[in-house]
């Protein structure tokens, strides 16, 4: 029997309606074929990083178990930002929606098409848990920020969606 791997997804947007684009993204991760949605961290509010000056991004990570192979599951990510009406545009830039795995198991993975762990993890605060300067407390009472030295644990959606921002305490 296929076993169940533990994977992890970024989740970010700063085109359009960021919130409702990374709510909709946590549901149809949920939604894969042999996969779950079994965590998801707060909504935080990111200076972009990189090279392209942009808008804030709205930013999350999912935590799902799947019996997909990587390739299997990267592919379904893609499919999500295209339903989204993802356009693959500018590297580092803009975007409806981005869905990028971090972690595939404790698969190490260097492929043209896939590379796990992403490389990307330490400059991504959301993804990691920890302090990240760039995420600050975000304007909505919907959308939560990292305070310092606070992890970003997983939380439960009727509290992510309820919650007011621990960055005002
Ligand atoms: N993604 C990028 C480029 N810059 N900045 C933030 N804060 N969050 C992102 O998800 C992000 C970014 C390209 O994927
Ligand atoms: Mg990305
Ligand atoms: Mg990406």
């Amino acid at each position: 029997m296929t076993p169940w791997i533990p994977a992890y997804v970024g989740i970010g947007s700063n085109l359009g309606d960021s919130r409702a684009r990374v709510e909709a993204a946590f549901d149809a991760l949920g939604a894969i074929a042999d996969t779950m949605l079994v965590a998801r961290s707060r909504l935080y509010r990111t200076h972009p990083f990189g090279p392209v000056q942009q808008g804030d991004f709205i930013n999350a990570a999912a935590g799902l178990l799947t019996r997909l192979p990587a390739g299997k599951l990267l592919a379904a990510l893609r499919a999500i930002e295209a339903a989204q009406g993802r356009i693959r545009a500018e590297r580092w830039g803009p975007r409806t929606l981005d869905l990028d795995l971090l972690v595939y198991g404790d698969r190490c993975i260097a492929e043209a098409e896939i590379v796990v762990p992403h490389p990307g993890i330490a400059e991504r605060g959301f993804a990691s848990g920890s302090d990240n300067s760039s995420t600050r407390s975000a304007p909505s009472s919907k959308t939560e920020s990292g305070a310092p030295g606070r992890p970003a644990a997983p939380s439960r959606p009727s509290r992510a969606a309820t919650s007011p921002a621990i960055g005002a305490n």
